[in-house]
């Protein structure tokens, strides 16, 4: 432990780039290997030949010589660490020798790595044998200690149970780069660890499947990308079971948006088998408007029928029952006829809906007289003096209605549908201290075209960068230094400018965004033009036009401002709420629509909008995981093309910095991971002082103990409060106790003595 420990400070020094300067002589003479940048950017392998002032001559792999800047050459390191399972393990820590060890174990599908207290998982965009009953079981055991998703829900399990504090698995990562299958795997071990006769482990891992169903959908950067934000709470009874679960779920996102809409739809059409297509009056996906648009109806290697009777049996294991089934599933069809009525203008003065199949469909499946429906989608009611008139709508403002009449229902059931879960997966009536939650949100996107979803989506992702920064690279330095150890800072970047810049009031993006919702006129461009003339300090910033540009964390996205005003009110006019209200009397009162109030007595400051909700949703989320002990998965994604065995170098470093990756084996290596309340050493270890020992506050117990075990001074930090060791030495500490107390009867005597 010792060596470790003096081995570990000599190469932390190295680190330094002064002293890099310094070693670099020592480089040439023993023709150690370097990395070096080319000017195309990549850092290649070689060995300096020579230096003189500035420069640095540099043998290639293909005997080649470049003359280099010596700021572009960085130490490599030592063969024997090739591919290390924790990079805090790496004599030389920097962005190309992290790089390629990541790139060494991704080559032999070894796609987990530890950077100290943080798990990176790189995806492998194929099936790899890595997961299944004997790698849990090994995981359980013990036997296998490899970094894995599963040694983290291990560790997490454990706490729980021993400390009784719960737990969270914190997943972060951009779109595509494999939260939702991480967080399903963690579900998986923590579902094997603690089944029971109960079988509600199986139902909660069937959640995944039916949320995915109708809170996923294809993007140009993931298939099967998650538009909803979610936490799932797996709740563990004294003995280690599961006992109850609970989904609390965070959505952002619009009916029709990306490449396809959410997979429920083309799985309906493609699977419902012929009593349901009757009743629903279902024809396939192409037929539909809000499906045939985007162009893309399928996924590549996915069958939605197959897909569609695998949601059946979820459904089942989930114990919803067929009728709730059959009201989900009509809700749906509904929406699909919804987007298949059409307008027309007369004698260029009124607008009136189209006669057709899909207005009538759309009628009987939500319940409602096709007569009223046709009212509604095309009519205004204004009132005039005592009476009530109608008055014909454009075919723009028909079509928005119609739409947000759609969204409405399937927002309505997407919650209903995460209401029934919950309530089948409610736990009993005790409510434990242990549970472990997991939380898997929407990652950052950037595409070619960004709108008010990604909005939303990139600030819940900016505020979730936030959460995992200040656990793993604030908190833990001002522990240090309010403890009065002592500390070199490490600095890392804050992303709080970007934060301030959506949340400050009263000339924050949202308070802005809700200001100009408010106002009738307003457009995309007022609201653009408006962020122009309000934000100027922030660095983060940038408008043109209708658009404007924020630097985020993972990068700078540019935003189109048209369709974030009437998007962020998210109205259900009077009339729609009017039909609605009407439509579901004959339904059970759970099956109701939970229609916002129509009490035009609210003023409209009053009515929340979207991206309040949202910041809302997102802080309840984040301030529940605040009482929990954290664990952390970074996902990576290797490649843009969803394809594996490719390792994009640029792709990588820009996520493991916008992770703070390096900053955090920094952080963990010259850190002190183990640290006890003197009070919490003292009550294990007291026990090996001599009888006589004099001391008597914790403090000083804790130094005699210390001394009486020989442990070297650099290995431990004494703070006002804490002890704080490197890592390794309580399990030193621990061996000698372990000796001790199976040692000699005295010994044993003279621990019972202390503790009684
Ligand atoms: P995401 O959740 O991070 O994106 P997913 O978890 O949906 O990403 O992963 C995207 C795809 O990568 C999956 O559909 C799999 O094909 C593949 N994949 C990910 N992890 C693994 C793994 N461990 N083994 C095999 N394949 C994997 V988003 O939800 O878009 O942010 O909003
Ligand atoms: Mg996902």
């Amino acid at each position: 432990y010792a060596m470790d420990g003096v081995k570990r400070k000599r190469t932390r020094r190295l680190c330094d780039v002064s002293e890099w300067d310094d070693r670099m002589d020592y480089f040439v003479k023993k023709k150690l290997h370097i990395w070096c940048r080319l000017r195309n950017g990549q850092w290649v392998s070689g060995q300096i030949q020579s230096t003189s002032g500035e420069k640095a001559m540099v043998l290639l792999s293909d005997d080649s010589v470049v003359t280099l800047p010596v700021g572009d050459v960085l130490p490599a390191n030592p063969d024997v660490l090739e591919g290390v399972d924790d990079l805090m393990q790496l004599s030389y820590l920097n962005e190309p020798s992290v790089l390629h060890n990541l790139q060494h174990r991704y080559a032999r599908d070894i796609i987990y790595s530890k950077a100290g207290p943080v798990l990176i998982a790189i995806n492998p965009f194929k099936d790899i044998q890595l997961y299944g009953n004997e790698f849990v079981t090994a995981y359980r055991k013990k036997l296998l200690n490899d970094p894995h998703v599963y040694s983290i829900a291990d560790t997490a399990y454990d706490r729980m149970m021993e400390d009784e504090i719960s737990q969270s698995i914190i997943i972060s990562g951009e779109s595509g780069s494999g939260k939702t299958e991480t967080a399903k795997i963690a579900m998986e071990y923590l579902a094997m660890l603690g089944g029971g006769s109960n079988g509600i482990e199986k139902e909660v891992l069937q959640t995944s499947y039916i949320l995915e169903a109708f809170g996923n959908a294809k993007t140009s950067r993931n298939d099967n990308s998650s538009r909803f934000g979610k936490l799932i709470e797996m709740h563990f009874s004294a003995t280690g079971r599961i006992c109850g679960a609970k989904i609390q779920s965070c959505r952002a996102v619009q009916l029709v948006n990306g490449e396809r809409s959410y997979h429920i739809f083309y799985q309906l059409c493609a699977g419902a088998p012929p009593t349901l297509r009757d009743k629903l009056k279902l024809k396939g996906a192409s037929e539909y408007k809000y499906l045939n648009q985007s162009g893309c109806l399928v996924i590549h290697d996915v069958d939605d029928a197959e897909e569609f009777r695998k949601l059946l049996e979820a459904l089942n294991t989930v114990r919803i029952s067929e009728r709730d089934q059959e009201h989900a599933f009509q809700m749906i069809a509904s929406v699909l006829w919804l987007g298949n009525i059409t307008f027309q203008v007369i004698d260029n003065s009124h607008v009136e809906v189209v006669q057709s199949e899909a207005v009538a469909n759309a009628a009987s499946l939500i319940g409602c007289n096709v007569n009223d429906l046709i009212v509604a989608l095309s009519t205004c009611q204004i009132q005039a003096g005592k009476d009530k008139v109608a008055k014909s709508l454009t075919v723009e403002q028909a079509t928005d209605r119609r739409d947000a009449l759609a969204k409405f229902i399937y927002a309505n059931l997407f919650d209903w549908i995460v209401d029934q879960m919950n309530r089948n997966l409610a736990m009993g009536k005790e409510q434990t201290g242990r549970s472990i939650n997991i939380l898997d949100i929407y990652g950052f996107e950037s595409f070619k075209k960004n709108t008010f979803e990604q909005f939303l989506i990139n600030y819940a992702n900016e505020r979730l960068q936030q959460h995992v920064n200040r656990h793993l690279l604030k908190l833990e330095q001002e522990e240090y230094e309010l403890d009065g150890i002592e500390w070199s800072k490490v600095n890392f970047e804050d992303n709080q400018e970007c934060l301030d810049l959506f949340e400050k009031k009263p000339i924050g993006l949202i308070s802005l965004l809700n200001e100009e919702s408010n106002s009738v006129k307003a457009t995309g461009l007022t609201f653009a033009c408006k962020l122009k003339q309000h934000i100027k300090s922030s660095p983060c910033f940038k408008s043109e036009k209708e658009e404007f540009c924020i630097r985020h964390y993972a990068g700078e996205v540019r935003y189109d401002a048209t369709g974030f005003l009437e998007k962020n009110r998210d109205e259900l006019h009077p009339d729609i709420i009017q039909l609605l209200s009407s439509s579901d009397s004959h339904l059970p009162e759970d099956k109701k629509f939970s229609i916002p109030s129509s009490d035009t007595r609210v003023p409209d400051f009053h009515k929340q909008s979207v991206s309040t909700k949202f910041k809302d949703n997102l802080f309840k989320l984040l301030q529940q995981l605040e009482n929990t002990m954290p664990h952390f998965i970074c996902c990576i994604k290797p490649t843009d093309k969803q394809l594996p065995g490719m390792f994009d170098k640029d792709l990588v470093i820009e996520q493991l910095r916008c992770c703070g990756v390096l900053e955090v084996v920094r952080i963990s290596r010259s850190g002190y991971p183990t640290r006890l309340k003197h009070q919490e050493f003292t009550d294990r270890y007291d026990f090996l002082l001599p009888k006589d020992n004099a001391c008597q506050d914790p403090l000083s117990m804790s130094i005699a103990i210390l001394q009486q075990f020989g442990i070297l001074s650099e290995l431990y930090q004494v703070g006002y409060t804490k002890l704080y060791f490197r890592a390794g030495q309580i399990a030193a500490l621990e061996d000698v106790r372990n000796q001790v107390l199976q040692g000699t009867l005295e010994v044993q005597k003279c621990f019972r003595g202390h503790r009684a």
